[in-house]
C-alpha cells in the first residue's frame, strides 16, 4: 500500500529505529537526523514516516505530511540557529538530480554561505 514502510529502505530503517541515526527532532510524522556526509556545518536531513520514493510522489499523494516535512524543516533551522544567517531546503528529486536515497529527505543546510546556482 502506498506510503508503507518498506523493508529495504534505509531511511525506512532510521525512521522506525531499526537503523541508528543522530536525530534531533521527531514528530508524529517526520523524523530529522544528521547527514552522515554533511556538505555545511548544519546538515539534517528531514523524512517522513511514511515511505514515498521522491518528495513529489510524496506531495502528490500525501499533501498534508509534505507541508509537515517542509515545517520540520524551518524547526530544525530555528533551532540550529541557521534561521537568522540564511539556509537551504534541498530535494534532490530523481537519480538526474543527484538523488541516492530513493525515500522523499529534505537537505536543510547551513552555517556557510551557500553558492548560487548549485552544482
Ligand atoms: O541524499 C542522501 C543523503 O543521505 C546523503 O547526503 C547521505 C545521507 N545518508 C546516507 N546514509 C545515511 C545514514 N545512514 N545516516 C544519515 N545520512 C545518510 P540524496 O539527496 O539522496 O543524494
Amino acid at each position: 500500500m502506498a506510503g508503507e514502510p518498506q523493508a529495504d529502505c534505509l531511511f525506512c530503517k532510521i525512521a522506525s529505529g531499526k537503523v541508528p541515526a543522530t536525530v534531533v527532532r521527531e514528530t508524529d510524522t517526520t523524523v530529522a537526523f544528521q547527514d552522515i556526509n554533511p556538505q555545511a556545518p548544519t546538515h539534517v536531513l528531514v523524512v517522513p514516516k511514511a515511505h514515498y520514493p521522491d518528495a513529489a510522489s510524496l506531495a502528490a499523494a500525501e499533501p498534508q505530511i509534505a507541508a509537515d516535512v517542509l515545517c520540520a524543516a524551518e524547526e530544525v533551522a530555528a533551532m540550529t540557529g541557521i534561521k537568522e544567517t540564511g539556509f537551504r531546503i534541498v530535494f534532490n528529486t530523481g537519480a538526474g538530480a543527484g538523488q541516492t536515497v530513493f525515500h522523499a529527505h529534505a537537505h536543510v543546510l547551513g552555517g556557510r554561505s551557500l553558492n548560487w546556482p548549485p552544482g
